[in-house]
């Protein structure tokens, strides 16, 4: 593994990554709650603030702007992805290499792993390489573990996402990226079947604030180290003032009560 703390993916050892991954993954709908963050500059400069210790986003966004950010922001290569205009099997291309993204500054690695999908074995052995790769440029690496396709019945049960971030485990990542299990127990679980890598909470689409809080709290009492947050940030008006309670809750340890008063 790498040593997490010599890397600028932690603060004291948590984690809160932005991701912007979206206009790929979901298309430009996600942009419509609020209008600027189509401009991806709107989300480069929320990515600035302190709490945000690293950012995810496609080559594309990353080579055209990161040369702008560098000194502000940590860069997050994630190195594949799939557009929601695929109708196969969950899937994920590879859209860059860990060379390119090392070159470019890159700090961490990202890369989605179905498990359960009949394109697992590829996916699999895709993250061999990557993870290979990245070791070589000593880069962490974050795998989006989400079971789903032909083999995954329900991704939701605590046993999958289990499975999920055990998987994170036994090939070689970092972090492990997983759905919120829905309850502290089902987080409790994830934690311990991915042994020494760290578990952050995906963020899912937009709650309200005191809920959204009450789950990355759950994450942090369960043992996870933090979140991987999209939408519950920049779908919001004051995504900075939500930034300012993320850093509360997770690097301040205030309550969730206290990080809305932020
Ligand atoms: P959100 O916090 O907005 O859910 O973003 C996290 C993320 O993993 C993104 O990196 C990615 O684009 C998206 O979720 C994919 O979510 P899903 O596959 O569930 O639609």
């Amino acid at each position: 593994m790498v040593p997490l703390t010599d890397t600028p993916l932690t603060r004291d050892g948590k984690i809160l990554i932005l991701a912007y991954d979206h206009g790929l993954e979901h298309g430009p709908s996600d942009f419509e709650a609020v209008p600027e963050t189509m401009d991806p500059e709107t989300v480069w400069d929320i990515a600035t603030h302190d709490a945000v210790t690293s950012f995810a986003v496609q080559k594309g966004i990353a080579e055209t702007y990161y040369p702008s950010y560098r000194d502000d922001v940590n860069l997050l290569g994630k190195v594949n992805g799939t557009s929601n205009l695929w109708m196969g099997e969950y899937d994920s291309a590879v859209n860059w290499t860990v060379e390119s993204a090392a070159d470019l500054g890159a700090d961490a690695i990202g890369f989605t792993l179905y498990g359960g999908s009949n394109n697992e074995v590829e996916m699999a052995e895709e993250f061999r390489d990557v993870q290979e790769a990245a070791r070589d440029h000593d880069l962490p690496v974050v795998m989006w573990s989400y079971p789903r396709g032909q083999g995954v019945k329900n991704d939701t049960k605590d046993e999958v996402i289990a499975y999920g971030s055990r998987l994170a485990l036994e090939l070689g990542a970092d972090v492990a990226k997983i759905k919120y299990p829905g309850s502290q127990e089902g987080m409790e679980w994830a934690v311990d079947a991915a042994g020494p890598v760290k578990v952050v909470m995906s963020g899912g689409s937009k709650t309200d604030d005191r809920s959204f809080l009450e789950s990355v709290n759950a994450v942090l009492d369960a043992g996870g180290s933090g979140l991987a947050v999209g939408r519950n940030v920049w779908q919001r008006e004051n995504a900075m003032e939500m930034l300012d309670a993320l850093e509360a809750l997770i690097f301040e340890e205030a309550s969730v009560d206290d990080a809305l008063a932020h």
